[in-house]
């Protein structure tokens, strides 16, 4: 991951040793809430870009544990592009940041910690509504 991130947040772990590949997170050392939910994303050579959404609350952690993916993160003032290509490297995204997964290399897999249990009302699905939330948020900072 190259560059300095300034909307999302860069997270590293590392392998536990070189004669096994084992590499853990836990909070609050490495994720940043206490853990509610996981799931992975897989078989990604079926995948379109993915994503195009926003969190009302949740805050979640990305780890691309095998492959690589590239993510594009909005929080509605500027975006940023990240490209997750290695199990010791994940990402923080706090709430209110809009997420879009594109390039999935083939066999990627995605590993996602979340603050909160899934819930469809969470999500905004429109930019543009998305925009507009997020910039009052701003104003009123
Ligand atoms: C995210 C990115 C990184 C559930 O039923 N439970 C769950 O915990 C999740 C995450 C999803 N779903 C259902 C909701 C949809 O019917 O699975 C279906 C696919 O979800 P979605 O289209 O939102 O998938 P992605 O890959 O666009 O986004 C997912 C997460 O939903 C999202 O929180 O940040 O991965």
């Amino acid at each position: 991951m190259a560059g300095q991130l300034q909307i999302s947040k860069k997270i590293e772990i590392s392998k536990v040793s070189d004669e096994c590949s084992l590499y853990f997170a836990q909070t609050p050392t490495h994720i940043p809430f206490p853990i509610k939910r996981i799931f992975f994303i897989t078989e990604t050579y079926t995948l379109l870009p993915r994503g195009y959404h926003a969190h009302k609350k949740t805050k979640q952690v990305l780890f691309c544990i095998q492959g690589s993916i590239k993510i594009i993160v909005d929080d509605g003032k500027k975006r940023e592009e990240i490209i997750l290509d290695s199990p010791e490297e994940g990402i923080f995204l706090d709430r209110m940041t809009w997420i879009e997964m594109h390039d999935f290399k083939e066999d990627t897999i995605l590993l996602v910690l979340a603050s909160r249990l899934y819930k469809k009302s969470d999500y905004i699905r429109d930019y543009h509504l998305f925009h507009e939330l997020a910039k009052k948020e701003n104003d009123k900072a």
